[in-house]
Formats: structure tokens, C-alpha cells, sequence
């Protein structure tokens, strides 16, 4: 029988930077001093108090996450993580995006985020292969939710910004 995940997470197909939330995810580099892709329009977005800000967070390691204002942004918080260059899969990948996604949903409890938008982290710039990089997003995050309570975290967005991304989170969810 299918898996049914959590009826918290929802896909979205769109642009990141224009959801009214309260934290959206960027999938940074370690420096957090911005970048290509979903960093780079957060950061375009959200003004350059963003890039002040990050300035003084001292980077950040893969796996991990740092919260900030957003600023400019209709969002209330950004959550920065840093998933993995994929290097072929031998390099703990799959541990370190998982990571990702753990430390994001932990950062929205501590800063009181209750939705939180999530992009499809480490499948662009840093060449996760699809499929596997979308299963690993929606099985961490829907294991996590089952020991939260929907008073804390109500929902969870995954943001495809194009059409192949949203196939690939709706195969898992739907089929
Ligand atoms: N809204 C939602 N998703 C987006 C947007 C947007 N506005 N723009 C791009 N995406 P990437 P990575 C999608 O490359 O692979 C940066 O330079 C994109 O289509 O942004 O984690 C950082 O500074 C893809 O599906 O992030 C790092 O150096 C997904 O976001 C490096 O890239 C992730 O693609 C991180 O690489």
C-alpha cells in the first residue's frame, strides 16, 4: 500500500521569494554571503540588510541551519541550511541533506515558525539528482512531523520553482 504522508505537507509550484509565510528555506552556501539559484533571489528580494545580517552569523556547516529577519521579504524569517555537493553519493550526501531538513524544522521550532516553505535543497547549483534528493525531503520531513504537533508546526510547503521538480515531489506523494 502507498505511504500516506503527512496531511501538513503540501507542494506549491512557484516562486519562493513571493510566499507569505512564516519562514522560507534558502539553500545557501556555507559563507551565507549569498549566490546563484534560490540564494540569490532571496537575497535580491529580501534587500541588503539580509547580506548585513548574514555577515555576522560566522557561516555555516553542510547540515546545518541559521534563522534571520527577512526583511524585505513577505516572510516573517529565513531560515539559511547548506545541503551537500553531490559527489557521486559516498560522501555521506544523503545523511548531510537530510540534515538539511531535520535542522530547519528544529531552527522553526526554537524561532516559533509555525509554516515553514522548503526549495528543493541541493538539486540545482549543487547537482542532487532529482528523484532521490526529493524522496529524502519528503520522508525526513513527514518523519519529523509525526513527532510534532500541529500546534507548532501547521504546515509545510515544498516550493518546486519548475514543472520537472513538481513532477518528482507529486510522483512520491501521489503514487
Ligand atoms: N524559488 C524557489 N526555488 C528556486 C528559486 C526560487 N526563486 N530559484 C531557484 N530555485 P539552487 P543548490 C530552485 O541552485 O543546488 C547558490 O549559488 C532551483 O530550480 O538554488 O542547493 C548557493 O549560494 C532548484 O530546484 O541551490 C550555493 O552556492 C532549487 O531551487 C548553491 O547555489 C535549488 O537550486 C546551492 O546549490
Amino acid at each position: 500500500m502507498a505511504h500516506r504522508f503527512d496531511s501538513r505537507i503540501t507542494v506549491w509550484q512557484g516562486d519562493i521569494t513571493t510566499i507569505k509565510i512564516n519562514a522560507i528555506v534558502n539553500a545557501a552556501n556555507s559563507t551565507l554571503l549569498g549566490g546563484g539559484g534560490v540564494d540569490g533571489a532571496i537575497h535580491r528580494s529580501a534587500g541588503p540588510q539580509l547580506l548585513e545580517t548574514c555577515k555576522t552569523l560566522g557561516g555555516c556547516s553542510t547540515g546545518d541551519a541559521k534563522a534571520t529577519a527577512a526583511f524585505r521579504l513577505p516572510a516573517d524569517f529565513v531560515i539559511h541550511t547548506v545541503g551537500p555537493v553531490y559527489r557521486g553519493g559516498a560522501a555521506e550526501e544523503a545523511e548531510k541533506l537530510a540534515s538539511c531538513y531535520r535542522r530547519c524544522l528544529e531552527v522553526a521550532l526554537e524561532i516559533g515558525a509555525h509554516s515553514i516553505a522548503f526549495p528543493a535543497i541541493s538539486t540545482g547549483v549543487y547537482g542532487y539528482p532529482l528523484p532521490d534528493a526529493t524522496r529524502i525531503a519528503l520522508k525526513t520531513v513527514d518523519g519529523i512531523l509525526a513527532t510534532i504537533p500541529n500546534e507548532r508546526i501547521s504546515s509545510v510547503v515544498f516550493v518546486c520553482f519548475d514543472f520537472k521538480t513538481l513532477q518528482a515531489y507529486e510522483d512520491i506523494l501521489y503514487h
